[in-house]
C-alpha cells in the first residue's frame, strides 16, 4: 500500500517564503502546490515554486563530497573531506591566526536563519571576524540608513494607498507585493513607477517616470524641495518627533525640479506633480527597490532622502506608510561579533553604529584581501564568483587561496574553483524556520520548514556539516545541538513558541506580535530619541548629515570625452528575471523554455544607432571585461542605456563587466546600476 502525506512547509526557493503543500508518497515528494489561505502567496506559486521538484530531484545534484586532484574532481567520503578541511584550517590558524578564514553565505541565507547564522557561528567559534554575505551588495543599505535615521527599521506596508515603485519591479521580483498590488489597485490605491525601463506595472500606473539610472537622489532632493517650498509638510509630526528639519529647509533650497530635470531626464512638472501627490496622501509608501539603491553610487544618501520624504509627510507608522513592526527575538545562533571584519576602517558605518555591531564584513574588499588577510574561504549557499561584482577579480583572488570550500547542491562556477565541494540538502531535506517580516499588516510571519524527504545522495544540512567540522577543530562545544529540531527549538526559545506547537498546532504558520500604529516619544532608539533628519552618525564618518545627490562616478556627466568615446552607453545590471533566482535554475527545462537566452535591453533609437536589431548577438565591454548576450530593442527602455541581467554564467556573466573598485563611498557597496560600457554587433539574429 502507498503511504501518502501532505506537508505544509515554505517554498524557500527565494526569500519570499511562500507557503506550500508538499505531497509525499512512499518517501518521495510528488507534488507541490500553493498553501491555501497563506498570507504571503494566497495559495498561488510562481513558476519557480511550481518547478521545485524538478530542482530538488535534478540529475545535476552533487551527491557526494568532492576533492580537486590535479585539476579534476574526485569523489571522497565525508570523513576524508572533513578531516582534510579541518587539518588545513588548523594549520592556517596556527601559522597566521584565525582571521585568515572568511565565510560567505548567499541570498537564500539572508532569510534562512539556520544557514546564515550557523555560518556566522562557525567563523566566530573558529575565532575569525570575517563573515560576508550578500548583505553588502543587497538590502542592508536601506536597513542601515533607516536605522541611523529612526533608530529602528520601519518597512513598507504591503497594503498601501499610494505605491511608489522606486526602482522595483514586483512583476519579476516580488510575488507577494505583486499580489498585494493587484488587490489594492482594484480597490482604488494609486501607483507610481520610477524606472528607466517602462515595466509592465507602469502600464497600470497613475504616473510613470523614466529616470536616468543612478540619479534617483536628485529626484528625491527635488521632491523634498517642492514639499518644503509649497509647505506640504506634516508639521505636527515633524515638530514632535524629529530633529534637524530647520537645517533641511535651507539645505534643499537649490534643488529645484528644473535642476533635477537636467540630471534625471524626468520633466520638472512631473516631479512637482509627484511631490504633491505623495505629500497629500496619508498612507503613501516609497517601495524602494530591494537592491537598486544599494548598488548605486549615491545609494546611502538616496535611501536617506527616501526616509526624509516619508518623515516630513508624516507617513511613518500610519496604515499604508512605513511601519515599525514587532521583531521576534530569536536565540542567538550567530554568536556575538568579536574583532573587526574587513571594511571596519574604510566603511565603519556598515559595521557599527552607536556601539552596536552587525556581523558583516564588506564583500567588495574580499578580492584585495586575498591572500594577505584571507587565506581560506568557505562558501555556503552562494555563488559569489558569478553574483558578486567583478567576477574577474573574484576568480583571480579565489585562485590565490590556500583553501576554498563550497557547500552547495550544484556545481556552480564558484564550486568549480574550490578545493572541496560538499553536497547540500535542499529545503525539503532538512528542518528550518521560515521568517518573513514584510507580510500583510507589517507583522512577521513564522513557519516551520519541515523535512519532507530524506537527503538526496549523501547531501548534508548546514547544521550537520558545521557540527562535524567543529568537532574536528576542537570547537565542538559551540555546536551543542544534537539535532536540527533541537537547534530550531533553541532559535525559537525567547519567542515562547515551541517546535511542537509549530509542527502540530500551527503547521500553516503564525503571525508574531501585534500590529500597532502608535508614534510616541522615546520609541526611536537614536541617541537623541528623535527621528534624525540631521544625522550625526553620518557626520561622524565624514558624510553629509543631510541627504544629498551624488552623481555616479562613471556617468556621461562625470566622464571626460575620451572615456565617453570609449564607453558611450550607460550600463545598469541585474534587473530580475521572473523565471530565475540569480544564478539558479538555469538547468530546469520548464523555466529555461520561458527565458532561454541572456538578453540585454536597449532603447529602439539607441539600438539602431549601433545598427542592431532585436535578437542580434552583441558584445558588451567595460574597463573590466566583456560579455556576449542577445539584444532586445524596446521603446519602453530609456535611450542611451543598456540593461544587462545578472546570474548567467560563462561569457554572459554580467559581473565580468562590473568593478569592485567602483563603490558607494559610505557603505562600500559596488555600483552595478550606473556604469559605462560600449556595445558591438557580433552576428545578426538567426
Ligand atoms: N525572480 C526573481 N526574484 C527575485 C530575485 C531573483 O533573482 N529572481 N532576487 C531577489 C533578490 S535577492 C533581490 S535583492 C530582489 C531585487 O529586487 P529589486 O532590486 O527591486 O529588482 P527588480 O525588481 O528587478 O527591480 C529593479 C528595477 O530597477 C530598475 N532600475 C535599474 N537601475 C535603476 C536606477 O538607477 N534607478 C531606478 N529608479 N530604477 C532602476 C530596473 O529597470 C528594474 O526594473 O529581488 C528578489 N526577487
Ligand atoms: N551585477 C549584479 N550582480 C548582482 C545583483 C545585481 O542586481 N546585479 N544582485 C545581487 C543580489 S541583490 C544578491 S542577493 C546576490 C545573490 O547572490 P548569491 O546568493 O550568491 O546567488 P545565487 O545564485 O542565488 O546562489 C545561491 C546558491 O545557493 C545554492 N543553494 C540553494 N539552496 C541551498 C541550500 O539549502 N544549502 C546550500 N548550502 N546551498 C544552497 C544554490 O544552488 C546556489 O548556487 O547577487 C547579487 N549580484
Ligand atoms: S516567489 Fe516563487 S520562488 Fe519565491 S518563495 Fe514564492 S513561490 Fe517560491
Ligand atoms: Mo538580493
Amino acid at each position: 500500500m502507498t503511504s501518502s502525506k501532505q506537508v505544509l512547509t515554505d517554498c524557500t526557493l527565494c526569500y519570499h517564503s511562500c507557503g506550500t503543500t508538499v505531497t509525499v508518497e512512499d518517501g518521495k515528494a510528488v507534488k507541490v502546490e500553493g498553501l491555501k489561505g497563506h498570507p504571503i502567496n494566497s495559495d498561488q506559486l510562481c513558476p519557480k515554486g511550481e518547478a521545485a521538484l524538478t530542482h530538488v530531484y535534478s540529475p545535476h545534484r552533487i551527491k557526494t563530497p568532492l576533492k580537486k586532484v590535479d585539476g579534476k574532481f574526485v569523489e571522497i567520503t565525508w570523513d576524508q573531506a572533513l578531516d582534510e578541511i579541518s587539518a588545513k584550517l588548523l594549520k592556517l590558524k596556527e601559522e597566521f591566526g584565525p582571521s585568515v578564514l572568511g565565510v560567505f553565505s548567499g541570498s537564500i541565507g539572508v532569510e534562512n536563519l539556520e544557514m546564515a547564522q550557523l555560518t556566522q557561528r562557525f567563523k566566530a567559534a573558529f575565532g575569525s571576524p570575517n563573515f560576508f554575505s550578500v548583505e553588502s551588495i543587497c538590502y542592508r543599505m536601506r536597513i542601515r540608513t533607516r536605522q541611523i535615521t529612526f533608530g529602528k527599521y520601519p518597512t513598507e506596508e504591503l497594503d498601501s494607498k499610494l505605491y511608489i515603485l522606486w526602482g522595483h519591479n514586483p512583476d519579476a521580483s516580488d510575488f507577494p507585493l505583486k499580489l498585494a498590488l493587484e488587490r489594492n489597485l482594484a480597490k482604488g490605491s494609486k501607483l507610481v513607477v520610477i524606472d528607466p525601463r517602462r515595466t509592465p506595472m507602469a502600464d497600470q500606473a497613475d504616473m510613470y517616470l523614466k529616470i536616468r539610472p543612478g540619479t534617483d537622489g536628485a529626484m528625491a532632493m527635488a521632491m523634498l524641495h517642492v514639499i518644503i517650498k509649497e509647505d506640504l509638510v506634516d508639521h505636527e509630526f515633524v515638530d514632535k518627533f524629529t530633529i534637524g528639519f530647520d537645517k533641511l529647509v535651507p539645505h534643499v533650497e537649490p534643488f529645484t525640479p528644473e535642476w533635477a530635470e537636467e540630471i534625471t531626464w524626468v520633466p520638472a512638472d512631473k516631479i512637482r506633480e509627484l511631490a504633491r501627490l505623495f505629500a497629500t496622501t496619508k498612507g503613501a509608501s516609497i517601495f524602494q527597490g530591494t537592491c537598486t539603491q544599494d548598488q548605486t553610487a549615491g545609494g546611502t544618501q538616496n535611501s536617506r532622502a527616501f526616509s526624509v520624504l516619508q518623515i516630513i509627510t508624516g507617513n511613518i507608522n500610519v496604515p499604508g506608510g512605513w511601519v515599525i513592526s514587532p521583531r521576534p527575538h530569536f536565540g542567538n545562533v550567530g554568536l556575538n561579533v568579536e574583532g573587526d571584519p574587513l571594511g571596519m576602517d574604510e566603511y565603519p558605518l556598515f559595521i557599527e553604529v552607536w556601539g552596536r555591531k552587525s556581523p558583516y564584513g564588506v564583500i567588495t574588499m574580499v578580492p584585495e584581501a586575498i591572500p594577505d588577510k584571507l587565506k581560506a574561504f568557505y562558501v555556503v549557499g552562494g555563488n559569489p564568483l558569478v553574483s558578486m561584482a567583478d567576477s574577474n577579480a573574484f576568480r583571480e583572488a579565489f585562485r590565490r587561496l590556500d583553501l576554498l570550500v563550497v557547500h552547495d547542491m550544484f556545481m556552480t562556477e564558484t564550486a568549480q574553483e574550490a578545493h572541496y565541494v560538499l553536497p547540500a540538502c535542499s529545503h525539503l531535506e532538512k528542518w528550518g524556520l521560515a521568517y518573513t517580516y514584510n507580510v500583510c499588516h507589517c507583522l512577521p510571519y513564522l513557519m516551520l520548514r519541515k523535512k519532507c524527504i530524506e537527503p538526496i545522495g549523501e547531501s548534508w544540512s548546514e547544521w550537520k556539516v558545521f557540527t562535524e567540522l567543529a568537532k574536528r577543530l576542537g570547537i565542538g562545544d559551540k555546536f551543542p545541538w544534537q539535532s536540527e529540531e533541537e537547534l530550531i527549538q533553541f532559535e525559537l526559545g525567547p519567542t515562547g513558541i515551541t517546535f511542537e506547537q509549530m509542527l502540530h498546532d500551527q503547521p500553516e504558520g503564525l503571525y508574531y506580535g501585534e500590529k500597532k500604529y502608535v508614534v510616541k516619544d522615546g520609541m526611536f532608539a537614536t541617541p537623541t530619541g528623535k527621528i534624525e533628519i540631521y544625522s550625526d552618525a553620518l557626520a561622524q564618518v565624514g558624510a553629509n548629515p543631510l541627504p544629498e545627490y551624488i552623481e555616479p562616478e562613471r556617468s556621461p556627466r562625470n566622464s571626460d570625452a575620451k572615456y565617453l568615446k570609449k564607453y558611450p552607453l550607460i550600463l545598469s545590471t541585474g534587473h530580475r528575471n521572473y523565471y530565475y533566482v540569480h544564478s539558479q535554475f538555469r538547468g530546469i527545462d520548464e523555466l529555461k523554455a520561458e527565458a532561454p537566452h541572456p538578453v540585454a535591453e536597449m532603447g529602439l533609437k539607441t539600438g539602431s544607432t549601433y545598427g542592431l536589431a532585436s535578437g542580434d548577438d552583441i558584445l558588451i565591454e567595460t574597463n573590466r571585461g566583456s560579455i556576449k548576450m542577445k539584444v532586445a530593442l524596446d521603446e519602453r527602455v530609456a535611450e542611451g542605456c543598456i540593461f544587462v541581467p545578472h546570474g548567467w554564467s560563462g561569457e554572459a556573466n554580467a559581473n565580468l563587466l562590473t568593478d569592485t573598485d567602483c563603490r558607494e563611498k559610505i557603505l562600500g557597496y559596488p555600483d552595478v546600476k550606473s556604469l559605462m560600457c560600449s556595445v558591438r554587433k557580433l552576428s545578426a539574429a538567426a
